[in-house]
C-alpha cells in the first residue's frame, strides 16, 4: 500500500523531465521497462516541437526496450543520446541517419560506467515496480537491468507501479551492486542459484518524486515457430555438446548455459532440452526466454538465473499463475552480475550467441549490416563470449533468400575476434576452431559451415593470400561489393 508517496498521472510525472535531461530506465529487453511515463515524455516532446522548442533527452536502459520507450521517443525525434542496446525499427532508422546518436557497449559495463561518472549526470530514473514500501524498497518486475545504479545515481526517481505484476514476485530478484575500485572484492556467486543481495532495490525515499499507477501488459513479442533451418542449427548444437560430453571435455554433470536472444537461441535451447543425452542443466544467462520455461516444466532445466524474464505474455501469465512452482527456480539479477566476466569465467559457461556475419578465420560481426548500418548492438554477446568455458556462435549459412552468405572472406565489422570464438555452427554443420591455425580454421569453416553455393568461391579466396592469416586485401570485400552492386553475393569475382 502506498501511503508516503505522491501519486501522479503519467503526464504530470513526464512534466518534470526537461529538454536535455538524462533519463535512466529500468528493465532489460521489453521486460521490466516502464511504459506510461516514457510514452507521456514522447507526447511532451511532440508538443514542445510543435511549439518550436527543443526537446531531446539522453536515454540509458538495460538493453532493448518496448515500443513505449524506444519506439515512441525516436518517432517523436526526442533522442539526444542512447545507450547501450536496442532493437527498435524506428530507433534503428534514426541511429543510421545520425538523428539519434548511439553508444554501443558491453552490457556488463554500463552500470559501473555510470557510477564512475563516465556517462554524465542522470537526472531521472524511471523504474517499473511490482511493489514499493514506505522505506523505499522497490521490487522490480520482470527485468532488472541497470535499475539499482540508476536509482542510486539519479537525482530523482519516478516509480511506475504496474498492477499486472503480483507483489508476490518479491524474492525473485537478487539485487547486488559491487563496490567500485579500489574497494571492489570478488562477486560471491559460486553457483547459478547463489543469492548475494536483497530481493528489492533500496532507495532513499526522499528521492522518489512520485508514483504512477499502471496496469499495462508486457510489450514483448511472440517467437516465430521453429523452422527447418533453426531446427537443424539447434540439433547441430545439441549433437556437438553431446560429443563434447562423450569425449570428457564437458563434465557429465554438464555446465551452466548462456543463450542469446531471438528465434535461433530459442530453437537451440529447445533442441538441447529434447536431446536425452544432455542431462538436466542450469542456465546462467541474461535473457530467460520461453524455451527455458517449457524446459523447466519438463524438468529439463533445474534453475535459471538471468537479468530478465523476456517471455511471451502467455508465458509470463503462466509463471505468475504458478509462482509456487517457478519462484525458487528463477532469479533475476542486475546486468553487471548476470553478465559479469568474473562470474562467467568462474562458473564455466557454455555460451551460445548468434552472428550476423562470420569470416572464414572465425571473426564475428554481431552488429553492423554491410559494415555500416547498426542492427541492434553487441548486447551481452561480448561479455559472455570472451569469458566462456566454450563459446559457440550460431547463424543460418545464408540470409535474404541466399543472396547473402553469412560467411565471408573478411567481416565488414568486427565485434568478437578469432581469439574468443571456439566453435561456429550453421545448419550445414559444425566448425570446431579450438587449437587451429587460421588456415585450418578457414578449411573447417568452409567445408562444414558454408552454404554449398558459396564454398568454391571461399576456397578460391583462401588461395589468393599469403602469410599467417592469408587475406588478399584487394578482394577481402568482394562479397560485399557484389551485394552492393548486383544485389547478390553469388556474383562475387576476385581480381
Ligand atoms: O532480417 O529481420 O529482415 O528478416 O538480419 O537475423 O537470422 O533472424 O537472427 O533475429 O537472431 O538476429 C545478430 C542481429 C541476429 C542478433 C542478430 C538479417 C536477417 C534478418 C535477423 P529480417 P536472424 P536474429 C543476448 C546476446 C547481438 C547481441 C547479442 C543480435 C535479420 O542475434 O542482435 O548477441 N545479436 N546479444 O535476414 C544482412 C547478413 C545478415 C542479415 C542476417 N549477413 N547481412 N542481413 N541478416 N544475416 C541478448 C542481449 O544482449 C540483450
Amino acid at each position: 500500500m502506498i501511503t508516503r508517496f505522491t501519486v501522479m498521472s503519467p503526464e504530470e510525472a513526464a512534466d518534470f523531465v526537461k529538454n536535455d535531461d538524462n533519463v535512466a530506465f529500468s528493465g532489460f529487453t521489453a521486460a521490466g521497462c516502464p511504459k506510461a511515463v516514457s510514452a507521456a515524455i514522447a507526447r511532451k516532446a511532440e508538443r514542445e516541437h510543435a511549439a518550436d522548442r527543443a526537446f531531446r533527452i539522453g536515454m540509458f536502459t538495460g538493453a532493448s526496450t518496448g515500443d513505449s520507450i524506444d519506439g515512441t521517443l525516436s518517432r517523436a525525434g526526442a533522442v539526444k543520446f542512447r545507450t547501450p542496446y536496442q532493437s527498435s525499427k524506428d530507433l534503428r532508422q534514426a541511429m543510421n541517419t545520425g538523428a539519434a546518436p548511439y553508444f554501443d557497449l558491453h552490457l556488463s559495463h554500463l552500470a559501473q560506467m555510470i557510477r564512475y561518472g563516465f556517462m554524465g549526470k542522470i537526472n531521472f530514473a524511471i523504474i517499473e515496480a511490482a511493489d514499493i514500501s514506505d522505506e523505499g524498497e522497490i521490487v522490480p518486475t520482470c527485468g532488472v537491468g541497470i535499475a539499482p545504479t540508476a536509482c542510486a545515481c539519479a537525482e530523482k526517481i519516478i516509480v511506475e507501479l504496474n498492477e499486472r505484476h503480483p507483489k508476490e514476485i518479491r524474492g525473485m530478484h537478487d539485487v547486488y551492486t559491487p563496490a567500485d575500485p579500489p574497494l571492489r572484492r570478488e562477486i560471491p556467486v559460486y553457483k547459478p542459484d547463489d543469492r548475494i543481495g536483497t530481493p528489492y532495490i533500496k532507495v532513499d525515499p526522499s528521492k522518489i518524486l512520485c508514483v504512477v499507477r499502471t496496469n499495462l501488459e508486457n510489450e514483448g513479442g511472440a517467437f516465430a515457430p521453429v523452422d527447418e533451418v533453426t531446427a537443424r542449427i539447434g540439433d547441430n548444437v545439441a549433437d556437438f555438446l553431446v560429443s563434447e560430453m562423450s569425449s570428457g571435455r564437458i563434465p557429465a554433470s554438464f555446465l551452466p548455459v548462456q543463450s542469446g536472444v531471438g528465434n535461433i537461441a530459442n530453437a537451440v535451447l529447445g533442441a538441447m532440452g529434447g536431446n536425452a543425452a544432455i542431462p538436466r542443466f542450469e542456465v546462467y544467462t541474461e535473457v530467460i526466454q520461453d524455451a527455458v520455461i517449457s524446459l523447466m516444466k519438463e524438468d529439463r532445466v533445474r534453475f535459471a538465473s538471468g537479468c530478465s524474464l523476456t517471455v511471451s505474455n502467455p508465458a509470463i501469465n503462466e509463471i505468475y499463475g504458478n509462482l509456487g512452482f517457478f519462484k525458487d527456480k528463477l532469479l533475476m539479477r542486475p546486468q553487471e552480475i548476470s553478465n559479469n566476466p568474473e562470474v562467467i569465467r568462474r562458473l564455466g559457461l557454455i555460451t551460445i550467441n548468434t552472428a550476423l556475419e562470420a569470416d572464414i578465420f572465425g571473426n564475428i560481426n554481431s552488429t553492423h549490416v554491410g559494415g555500416t548500418k547498426m542492427m541492434n548492438g553487441i548486447g551481452g554477446s561480448g561479455d559472455f563470449t570472451r569469458n566462456a568455458y566454450l563459446s559457440i556462435f550460431t547463424s543460418p549459412s545464408v540470409a535474404k533468400g541466399s543472396k547473402i552468405s553469412a560467411i565471408v572472406p573478411m567481416v565488414s565489422h568486427h565485434d568478437h575476434s578469432e581469439h574468443s570464438v571456439s566453435v561456429l555452427i550453421t545448419e550445414q554443420g559444425v566448425a570446431d576452431l579450438r587449437g587451429k591455425s587460421p588456415v585450418q580454421r578457414a578449411q573447417a569453416i568452409i567445408e562444414n559451415c558454408v552454404h554449398p553455393d558459396y564454398r568454391q568461391l571461399l576456397r578460391d579466396y583462401l588461395k589468393l593470400g599469403a602469410g599467417h592469416t592469408p587475406h588478399d586485401l584487394r578482394n577481402s570485400f568482394a562479397f560485399h561489393h557484389a551485394l552492393n552492386e548486383t544485389g547478390d553475393m553469388h556474383n562475387a569475382r576476385f581480381i
